[in-house]
């Protein structure tokens, strides 16, 4: 039993399109309070939360939304820190992924003080490890995790640098599908672990998953999941604003979830760019809570078998 509880940042400035600001609004719909509180789960929602004002922010380049996505982000970064220091475990409802700006960063300073290590799953067709030099959109959504890593530019969004950013070695990317020329050099050169389709078709998803969690367990570490809706196939999940063709299936998403719960290393998770404007009859957000049930335990049947990991739930 996990104390859970939900924020919605409903934010969709850092995107392509307008909707993802309806997404909190359908995961409450489709179910995820009702539904993680059926799995034995104490639940709360904390509603939404709100950007801080941010006055008179200029960046390089041609970033969208600038401020707006920085009042986003600090707001997001305190709203992790203070879950995560009370003990709770929060699920973050997007809104567009720039949120996971915020969200990681908050968990990396909580797992700071904590003395512990933060190791980040990213599940998603794109990298979102382009900078205010590198990106070509201008969409902030795209920059999250070039942010979270540390690298330089992003002063702008905390008004000032990052001071615990995530080493990008405790970072596995799977799903892969979509990176821009020069952000996929900033990937390698940072050496995150980054998983493409290809690879899941030559590996499976469990073969690229069970190292990472081993390590984040022989660590004692604490996980942050972070979910973007177009990790998924699009023909499952078309509620999206970048649909890439070739995404993970209901089964391998599935099983991730499934390889998490049993871990019992999840600390944090963001659902991220739920399109709501795009969905077809609620099937994609349907879907979402569908698989932060088998991250929170929904289960076929009771495995005989022990699980591989010690601090399993
Ligand atoms: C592209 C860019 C992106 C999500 C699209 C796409 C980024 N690399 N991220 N959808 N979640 O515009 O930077
Ligand atoms: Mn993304
Ligand atoms: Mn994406
Ligand atoms: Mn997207």
């Amino acid at each position: 039993m996990r104390q859970v509880t939900l924020y919605g940042a409903g934010m969709e400035c850092g995107a392509s399109q307008r909707g993802p600001v309806m997404g909190p609004a359908a995961l409450r719909t489709a179910g995820i309070v009702e539904t993680l509180s059926g799995l034995g789960h104490m639940v709360e929602d904390r509603g939404d939360l709100r950007p801080e004002p941010v006055a008179g922010l200029t960046v390089p380049g041609r970033a969208r939304n600038a401020g707006a996505v920085a009042g986003w982000v600090r707001a997001l970064k305190a709203g992790a820190e203070t879950a995560l220091a009370a003990g709770e475990l929060p699920i973050f409802l997007g809104g567009d992924h720039a949120l996971s700006a915020g969200t990681v960063a908050g968990a990396s300073a909580h797992a700071a003080a904590a003395g512990r290590s933060l190791f980040v799953l990213w599940l998603d067709a794109h990298t979102d490890f382009n900078t205010f030099a590198t990106t070509e959109s201008g969409n902030l959504h795209g920059t999250p995790a070039a942010f979270f890593c540390g690298l330089p530019g992003f002063e702008p969004f905390l008004g000032g640098p990052l001071e615990t950013p995530v080493a990008p070695e405790r970072v596995t990317m799977l799903g892969i599908r979509s990176v821009d020329r020069a952000e996929h050099d900033l990937v390698l050169a940072h050496g995150l672990r980054v998983h493409d389709m290809r690879e899941i078709d030559e590996r499976g998803v469990a073969a690229l998953l069970a190292p990472f969690l081993d390590e984040a367990a022989a660590a004692g570490a604490m996980l942050h999941v972070s979910l973007d809706v177009d990790f998924l196939e699009p023909e499952i999940a078309p509620a999206v604003g970048t649909t890439v063709p070739g995404g993970a299936t209901f089964r391998e998403a599935h099983l991730i979830m499934e390889m998490l719960h049993e871990s019992g290393l999840v600390t944090s998770m963001d659902i991220a760019e739920l399109n709501p404007f795009l969905d077809e009859a609620g099937r994609t957000a349907r879907l979402m809570v569908d698989l932060a049930a088998s991250l929170f335990g929904r289960r076929v049947m009771d495995r005989q078998t022990r699980s591989r990991w010690s601090r399993a739930a």
